[in-house]
């Protein structure tokens, strides 16, 4: 209760504290976010996702200063799948933002993957709520758009940014990866490199292919394209017009009385990974701990059993409080 209460009062230490412990899954976390869940709800949720090196760091910096501009306060999870042993994986990304450091205003995590099940997803999203209570308007979530965690985790999102870069296979593997289902607006970046016009080209006949249900409400995600982030002037024009659609976008599932719909998509992603955590992981964990699983590998390999076999016999073992 008293991690609450200072969370709520804006206690950054606080917050901090809490997202490393459910990084590290620590039992009491768990039950700090029981506490801290209905306060929820009140900022929006931006994820930004796409290939390692598009420019997701570099935009969501840029925006953090447009969002303060506004009166906003910001804060960033930057979610590395991408370097499972590293840690404190995304170094590059804190420095970068150190020059928030000094602004209470924004509030910047790095979250490191572990390789357990559901892990990373579960940490995301409770980390959310954690910036969302600490009273955070905006909460940019960043991370690598490889599988289906990484979806999952855009299931926390009210509005999604796709970040593609010409000449990176991104131009197949857009369609590829059903992008069109999660993106809300996409950003071309680079766009003064070679190859980015076909790759907008691309993107708009996709958009114009695909059936008009595709679009929730009616929002076709627009094509943004950022000309060179190293060209000030530019960039912060850009970075205007997509913040400005991404309010936007808000506005949008708000008026259209879509909101809802989102905020269903992450129940049905929280329930899932609570029920995972709850049910799975402590059986998968039984039968490391007890050497079973072992002889369980074995005699699949052997081809003794079939998986599923296994798997329905420990459901009802696990059922049956006989595991
Ligand atoms: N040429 C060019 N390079 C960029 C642009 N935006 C970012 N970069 C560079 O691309 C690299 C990867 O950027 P980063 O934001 O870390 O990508 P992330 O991995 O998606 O977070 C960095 O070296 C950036 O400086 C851009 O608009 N044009
Ligand atoms: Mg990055």
């Amino acid at each position: 209760m008293e991690t609450t209460k200072k969370i709520k009062g804006g206690d950054v230490r606080a917050a901090s504290r809490l997202i490393r412990n459910l990084e590290d899954r620590v039992p009491e976390a768990k039950t700090t976010i029981k506490h801290l869940f209905p306060l929820t709800g009140k900022a929006h949720v931006i994820g930004i996702t796409g290939s390692p090196g598009a420019g997701k760091s570099t935009l969501t910096d840029g925006l953090i200063d447009m969002f303060r501009k506004k009166g906003k306060t910001v804060g960033v999870l930057a979610v590395d799948p991408t370097s499972p042993f590293t840690g404190g994986a995304i170094l590059g990304d804190r420095i970068r933002m150190q020059r928030h450091a000094e602004d209470p205003g924004v509030f910047v995590r790095s979250l490191a993957t572990r390789g357990a099940l559901g892990g990373l997803a579960k940490a995301v999203g409770d980390a959310i709520h954690v910036m969302d209570v600490l009273g955070k308007d905006i909460v940019i979530v960043e991370t690598v758009g490889t599988g289906q965690q990484e979806v999952d985790i855009i299931n926390h999102s009210h509005t999604v940014l796709v970040v593609l870069v010409p000449g990176m296979g991104d131009e197949i593997q857009a369609i590829k990866a059903g992008i069109l289902e999660i993106a809300d607006i996409f950003v071309v970046n680079k766009a003064d490199r070679e190859g980015s016009s076909k790759l907008s080209r691309e993107l708009m006949a996709m958009l114009d292919m695909a059936p008009p249900s595709t679009f929730q409400g009616g929002w076709r995600p627009p094509i943004m394209k950022v000309e060179n982030a190293f060209e000030p002037v530019g960039f912060n024009k850009a970075l205007e017009d997509i913040s400005n659609k991404i309010e936007e976008h808000h506005q949008h599932l708000v008026d259209k009385d879509i909101i809802g719909s989102r905020m269903r998509r992450k129940a049905v992603v929280e329930l899932n990974e609570a029920i995972r955590a709850s049910i799975l992981e402590p059986v998968l964990q039984k039968l490391l701990s007890s050497g079973q699983m072992e002889g369980l590998i074995e005699k699949v390999m052997k081809k003794e059993i079939d998986p599923y076999t296994v798997a329905e016999d420990i459901a009802k073992r696990y059922l049956e409080g006989c595991l």
